[in-house]
């Protein structure tokens, strides 16, 4: 046992986005360690190996390295918004959407956004079968604010930074296509009081550095 959870982000990483929204959602408090993907804390690799982000390792010990995982696991721990049981939905279908998400789409965000380092794939086929989903994602906002009804949801919170990094990618491409709810939801997102208190800078971490708490108490 340890005296706080301890989670190790990098703010513009949208997996560890997720996770810092599932946390601050649930209301439950961190020591953060802000990384850079290039110089990773040797720390953080000891905890989990694969070296991605986030890492969440909790007050017990046992360490959570998927940010789905995180999110998920924050909410069962208290979920004052009813993220994971939308009305009229049920969690598994959410996890399809958000498994969707994190296959297909995030593959071909990633050649389109990482282009050069895929110089035998063809961009343009990548950003039209990334904007395929984009397309049911708006077909769904048609008629309901948010991906499952009319309230936020865990697919809200898990899907959006994705949305926003290929929004990112091309921004006045990316205003003109014909998907204006999809529009309208990711700026109610961006413009979220919820986003804001999850994106508050913080110099990366090192040894000796007094803890930063996340969520910051003076943002929201
Ligand atoms: N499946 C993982 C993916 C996490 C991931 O790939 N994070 C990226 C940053 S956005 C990373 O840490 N990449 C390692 C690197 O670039 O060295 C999750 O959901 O947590």
């Amino acid at each position: 046992m340890t005296d706080q959870h301890l989670l190790y982000s990098f703010r513009r990483c949208p997996y560890a986005m997720r996770a810092r929204l599932g946390l601050k959602s649930a209301g439950i408090k961190v020591e953060l360690r802000e990384i850079v993907l290039r110089n990773k804390p040797a720390h953080m690799i000891e905890l989990s190996p694969k070296a991605t982000v986030p890492v969440l390792r909790l007050n017990t010990g046992e360490v959570i390295d998927e940010s789905l995982d995180v999110v998920i696991w924050a909410l069962k721990q208290n979920d004052p918004s009813n993220l994971l049981s939308p009305e009229n939905h049920s969690l598994e279908e959410m996890l399809k959407l958000i498994a969707e998400n994190d296959g297909p789409f995030k593959h071909h965000l990633d050649r389109t956004k990482y282009s050069v380092r895929y110089p035998e794939d063809n961009k343009e086929d990548h950003k039209q079968q990334a904007s395929e989903f984009l397309l049911k994602l708006n077909n769904r906002l048609s008629n309901q604010s948010f991906l499952f009804g009319n309230q936020c949801s865990l697919a809200d919170i898990t899907i959006a930074p994705f949305v926003r990094q290929f929004a990112n990618i091309d921004r006045t491409w990316f205003d003109q296509e014909p998907w204006p709810h999809l529009l309208r939801w990711l700026t109610e997102f961006i413009e979220s009081e919820l986003f804001h208190s999850i994106m508050v800078k913080y110099a990366p971490w090192q040894e000796g550095d007094k803890i930063t708490w996340f969520p910051d108490l003076n943002s929201g």
